[in-house]
């Protein structure tokens, strides 16, 4: 189980922060050396089907996920991933890509230890603010299974599917896996269980708090690697479902 409270988690950035004046201390909210990824504006929204004909995807840059969290070395046939970010007004759009020699669903239960299932996380942070995400909607962590479901932990401290967030489907195509996910982006005054909770429209310039990771098991009791977009340099390496501050940013491009 990885559900480890942890303590402040703004402490060491803050700390530097007293000791020099940088730009890394601009975002006191943000560990330091964040990425930054531009994603393009699709003129038509592209078909989530697993496959990435669509004409946007030609104009978005990948990313890659290969920082290794948790885990032992892996080899590349083991796994691969890496991704696309693009908008338009209505929703986030991504496209994921990935190496996984075996995909396993072991908890049919959505909401048991969806963790420790081939799972991919996308952290969002709607207004860019880092800080804590872990029991509110400051951020939010879906956790995308196999069977196309999005897991987060909700105010009332249990997971919670978010499925009506996120339209996903995958295909694998050879030996790679093609996924794409069309997401709703709400914002931190969302509330869970309510029917009014619109999501937000999205425009040029915007800036989100944005990370991705891959939960690889292939066959074990628990997850075998963790592996994200991002580079944690300090503190517990798997707590972006708490830490928002780890997220990169996301600048959304005319
Ligand atoms: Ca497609
Ligand atoms: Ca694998
Ligand atoms: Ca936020
Ligand atoms: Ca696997």
């Amino acid at each position: 189980m990885r559900r480890v409270p942890l303590g402040p988690i703004y402490a060491p950035v803050a700390a530097a922060c007293l000791l020099a004046v940088s730009a890394a201390c601009a975002s006191p909210a943000h560990v330091e050396d964040r990425s930054v990824y531009h994603a393009p504006q699709a003129e038509s929204a592209p078909v989530i089907d697993g496959v990435a004909d669509d004409a946007i995807w030609d104009s978005a840059e990948w990313r890659g996920i290969n920082e290794r969290w948790l885990g032992p070395e892996y080899a590349p046939e083991d796994f691969q991933g890496r991704f696309k970010v693009a908008w338009d007004d209505g929703k986030l759009y991504i496209l994921g890509e990935f190496v996984d020699d075996i995909l396993i669903d072991t908890h049919r239960d959505p909401l048991v230890q969806y963790w420790d299932d081939d799972c991919w996380e996308i952290f969002l942070d709607e207004d860019h603010s880092g800080g804590d995400h872990q029991f509110n909607h400051n951020a939010f962590a879906y956790h995308m299974s196999l069977d196309n479901r999005a897991i987060d932990i909700g105010v009332d401290e249990k997971p919670h599917d978010y499925s009506h967030h996120v339209e996903s489907r995958w295909q694998q195509h050879g030996n790679t896996i093609v996924w794409e996910l069309a997401i709703d982006v709400y914002s931190d005054d969302y509330v869970d269980g309510a029917d009014d909770n619109q999501p937000i429209r999205l425009t040029a310039g915007k800036i989100m708090g944005l990370m991705l990771a891959y939960c690889d098991n292939d066959g074990s009791e628990l997850r075998e690697n963790f592996i994200g977009s991002e580079s944690v340099p300090y503190g517990p390496k798997d707590r972006g479902w708490i830490d928002a501050g780890l997220f990169g940013s996301l600048v959304l491009v005319d």
